[in-house]
């Protein structure tokens, strides 16, 4: 069995570096601060984390490392939006308080794989 068979421990689902850019806060438009972020992807929940460089896949756990932000998947919006970046491999994602972030990737595979992974929690939540 898993180390959480108890299930009182939300899934780790995913954890890696993507560029990230808040757009929107509570539907007001911000100006775009690009930056790397280690993101992770655990229950309902995308967390991120600031300095990458000291992030390791299991650091998100409480105590280790203080999230920067995190944002609540259930209700949320995803969207590929490369008309609002010049940057390649652009998605959007918007909460139901209307917080909308960028996230990007160079690598193709790497973007695909987190639009799939995060579009399968919303689905989920939306099922709920
Ligand atoms: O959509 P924008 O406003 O052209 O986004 C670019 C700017 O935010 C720019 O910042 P300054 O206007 O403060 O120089 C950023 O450096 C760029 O990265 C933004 O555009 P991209 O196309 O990279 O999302």
């Amino acid at each position: 069995s898993s180390p959480d068979s108890d299930g009182c421990t939300p899934e780790l689902e995913k954890a890696g570096l993507l560029n990230k850019t808040k757009i929107a806060e509570g539907g007001r438009k911000l100006r775009k601060n690009w930056s790397p972020s280690w993101v992770v992807l655990v229950g309902n929940s995308l967390v991120f984390f600031k300095d990458p460089k000291s992030q390791t896949p299991s650091s998100w756990k409480p105590g280790n490392s203080r999230p920067e932000s995190s944002v609540d998947l259930r209700g949320a919006q995803l969207h590929w939006a490369n008309e609002l970046s010049s940057k390649k491999n652009v998605f959007k994602l918007r909460t139901v308080t209307g917080n909308e972030f960028l996230l990007q990737s160079e690598t193709d595979s790497l973007i695909k794989e987190w639009y799939t992974t995060i579009q399968n929690v919303i689905d989920r939540l939306d099922r709920e």
